[in-house]
């Protein structure tokens, strides 16, 4: 079945998209690593696309025979069966199997009675993510866990399947009893007909046979697996739903995805911008402590904004030439000089004085005036983030609102006591 068109373009771009993101040199290598797992994810699910498959996870408590349904279902032992997963309290190390066969894609998973509320959903919704049909395997009546979890996996909209499984156990009338149970207590998740009995490993049989001699011999018969009716309620699940689940399913997941890297990729350089910023606060500070200036003067000596802007511009991944982000420097410079004549004057001075008691009056007043520095350097580089975060623009109402916003948003006066102290600790040095 040829991929929709609007799949592929979707799927282009956001593959597209994301080598942008991985290739971003200002990603630190931690996050570039995390990216590259999410992105191989999409990758992979964008692959399957191409593929006409099926996927099918198995889900339910352990040893309820997922393993071993998952064989029966594949027709070959891809799953290792009976072997208990010791560490799934750890929802980490919740691994998911997958094997194919013509087309059938099964996801096995560990299990849920080890794991607890937090971490049995935390599976559900990963699993879920990975499929496009769900078969929950349950032997006998659902446990209140198994209860919640199926609750969970069906807020994910997949469809949803209940396979009462080992049937081999019990007589026609028990099986038909637990059915009619089990469609009760599911009623308001899954259809009826899609409670299904299945024997994914009947255990072998003893049987008494006559040799040659009319010997008696006892021997054990192995029973073919029973999962017929669950295979074709899948297939026709499968027919009528085709491949718009999983196209869907794929589109949704690698969006979701994408928005949470880019999410990631902003806070990342948020970060590293405040470094830079902090960086540069330090050394305005200092220099204008040990030369002092008048406060107007402050605002101009712009040599260093203009470096920090250009580092600025490479951290939000839009090179500035040193012209250009003295340009910007300028501008916001002149906005800040508006506001500080026309809102603030004295009380900024004031402000900067303020908890500056004793001590030689110089140091008093070179303490004060690298705080006006750093705080200056502060709006600066805030500014001209906001600036490279719009993607080099001031927005629809421009610089003036931009940078007044700017100033309204930042503490001005936990600015200024954070710099006074780092000065005055740079200062004793
Ligand atoms: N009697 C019977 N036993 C089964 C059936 N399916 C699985 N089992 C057994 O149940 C145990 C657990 O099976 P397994 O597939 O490993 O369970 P999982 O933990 O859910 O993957 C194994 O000993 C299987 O042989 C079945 O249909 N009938
Ligand atoms: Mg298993």
């Amino acid at each position: 079945m040829p991929r929709a068109a609007a799949t592929d373009e979707r799927g282009g771009a956001v593959a597209a998209s994301l080598r942008g993101l991985l290739d971003d040199p200002s990603i630190p290598s931690g996050v570039r690593d995390a990216m590259a797992a999410d992105f191989r994810r999409i990758e992979s699910m964008l692959d399957r696309l191409e593929r006409d498959e099926l996927h099918v996870a198995v889900f339910g408590r352990v040893s309820a025979g997922k393993s071993a349904l998952g064989n029966a279902l594949l027709g070959r032992e891809a799953f290792t069966v009976g072997v208990l997963h010791g560490t799934t309290t750890e929802a980490d190390a919740a691994r998911l199997d997958e094997a194919a066969n013509a087309g059938l894609v099964l996801i096995d998973t560990p299990g849920i009675n080890e794991l607890g509320g937090e971490a049995r959903e935390k599976l559900a919704f990963e699993v879920a993510e990975v499929s496009d049909l769900i078969v929950f395997v349950a032997d006998g009546d659902l446990t209140r866990d198994e209860r919640d979890a199926l609750r969970t996996l069906a807020t994910t909209r997949r469809p949803l399947l209940v396979a009462l499984n080992k049937v081999d156990r019990y007589s026609d009338d028990e099986r038909d009893g637990l059915l009619e149970r089990l469609r009760q207590h599911t009623a308001t998740l899954v259809r009826r007909e899609d409670v299904i009995a299945v024997a994914a490993q009947p255990s072998s049989r003893s049987v008494v046979e006559l040799d040659a001699s009319g010997h008696e011999r006892l021997s054990s018969e192995r029973r073919p697996p029973d999962v017929t009716a669950l295979k074709s309620r899948l297939l026709a699940i499968a027919e009528r739903e085709g491949k718009t689940l999983s196209a869907i399913n794929a589109g949704l997941f690698a969006g979701r995805l994408t928005d949470q890297i880019s999410e990631r990729v902003a806070a990342t350089r948020r970060e590293v911008a405040s470094g830079v910023i902090r960086q540069y606060c330090v050394a305005k500070a200092v220099a204008v402590a040990l030369n002092p200036v008048p406060v107007a003067d402050l605002l101009l000596a712009g040599g260093l904004d203009a470096a920090m802007v250009v580092q600025l511009g490479r951290v939000y991944g839009l090179p500035l030439t040193r012209s250009e982000s003295g340009k910007l420097v300028a501008t916001i410079s002149v906005q800040l000089a508006a506001l500080m004549g026309a809102v603030w004057g004295m009380q900024l001075v004031a402000s900067a004085l303020k908890g500056l008691s004793g001590g030689v009056s110089v140091v008093v007043t070179a303490a004060a005036q690298g705080a006006l520095g750093w705080y200056a350097t502060v709006l600066i580089g805030r500014a001209a983030e906001h600036y490279l975060i719009a993607g080099k623009s001031w927005g629809e109402h421009g610089a003036k609102r931009a940078v007044a916003d700017i100033v309204a948003g930042l503490d001005r006066d936990s600015i200024l006591r954070e710099a006074r102290e780092e000065i005055l600790r740079r200062l004793h040095r």
